[in-house]
């Protein structure tokens, strides 16, 4: 791998360093970015390197305060080469796309499954589907650079790994091994752990709460839809329905003259049932609602104007034919949108 970074950086021989991750970044790209700037400072003390990330998470905030980091939101110099962690698409890079033009030596370090496209602007790549997390191949480069990672870095290493593997419920036994090598070289865990917690608001726990207490539920076979309504925060409130238990849920909510749907489904509904979210309900109820939809598989929303009657019911049409007979239902979905 350090073969990679030769090249790259003799590809023109690169001077300044643009270091960058996906917009809105998480721990698990903050932190390979951060590892990744002080590998090149340590190998490489020549080169001029910073890190712009066009925004960070809340989580984010609280590890850059605590570890005093230092992250641009805008380069402050003409770089000739950029470093891209944690990302597979240009897309995702936010304003700081703007810094790739077609002549720049681009290195990408990832671990999500490669963009059709990703070949086109990276042509360095080190890329590593079976990671748990970024931070991951980064800890992998410190290994193979043989540069024994700091405390800092290694409590940024662990993370990374903490947070992209859900507090390590999709940890696998090489996680596991990481962790305890990071924890021999000073890691808190219970540190750790007191940094990515978030208390949630006052108010998004109340939606979700009340999103629990006007739930309906519909179900079809043997699996479990709910539908529910609050003012505000109806992604997170789905997500709390689920954790209850659904399979599917719908929230749906007013604001000013929007309506909006949030939905999220298990992975084990979208795997047996190849249900897709986006594209079997949100991309088509969002026009009846005189707006449009989208997302992803398991999280997707619309929003429109009017007609979320008729929205939701065709989503219940949608979700007959792809789970199969509604066995029970509790009753019909009593729309209500005056209530917060
Ligand atoms: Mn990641």
């Amino acid at each position: 791998m350090p073969q990679i970074f030769h090249k790259f950086f003799e590809s023109k021989n690169l001077q300044n360093i643009l270091i960058t991750s996906h917009e809105n970044a998480d721990p698990d790209a903050l932190c390979s970015a951060i590892a990744i700037k002080t590998l090149i400072d340590d190998f490489y003390p020549e080169k001029k390197s910073i890190i712009c990330i066009d925004g960070l998470n809340q989580v984010c905030h609280k590890i850059i305060d605590y570890f005093q980091l230092e992250i641009q939101d805008s380069p402050d110099f003409q770089s000739d080469g950029v470093i891209i962690v944690d990302t597979n698409s240009l897309d995702q890079l936010g304003k700081i796309k703007t810094q790739i033009t077609g002549n720049t030596s681009v290195m990408l370090i990832d671990h999500h499954v490669p963009h059709p496209r990703t070949k086109q602007f990276a042509q360095f790549t080190i890329i590593n589907e079976n990671a748990i997390a970024t931070t991951e191949i980064i800890y992998d480069l410190y290994q193979t650079f043989n540069i024994l990672p700091s405390e800092k870095i290694a409590c940024l290493l662990f993370l990374g790994l903490l947070y992209d593997s859900r507090h390590l419920i999709l940890a696998n036994n090489k996680t596991i091994q990481i962790i305890n090598q990071l924890l021999d070289l000073g890691v808190n865990y219970s540190k750790m752990i007191e940094l990515l917690t978030m208390p949630m608001d006052r108010s998004e726990r109340i939606a979700r709460l009340k999103a629990a207490q006007r739930l309906i539920i519909h179900e079809f076979n043997s699996w479990i839809v709910v539908i529910s309504h609050v003012s505000a925060y109806e992604a997170s409130a789905c997500r709390a329905l689920i954790n209850l238990g659904a399979d599917v849920a719908l929230v749906y909510g007013k604001k000013k003259d929007e309506i909006r749907i949030s939905a999220r489904a298990t992975a084990e509904v979208t795997e047996k049932t190849n249900l897709n979210l986006a594209r079997d309900i949100m991309e088509k109820i969002g026009p009846i609602m005189q707006g449009e939809g989208g997302g992803h598989d398991r999280a997707a929303g619309c929003s429109g104007i009017e007609n979320l009657e008729a929205g939701l019911e065709e989503a219940l049409k949608i979700l007959k034919m792809k789970l199969g007979n509604e066995v029970n239902s509790q009753k019909k979905t009593n729309l209500n949108l005056t209530h917060n």
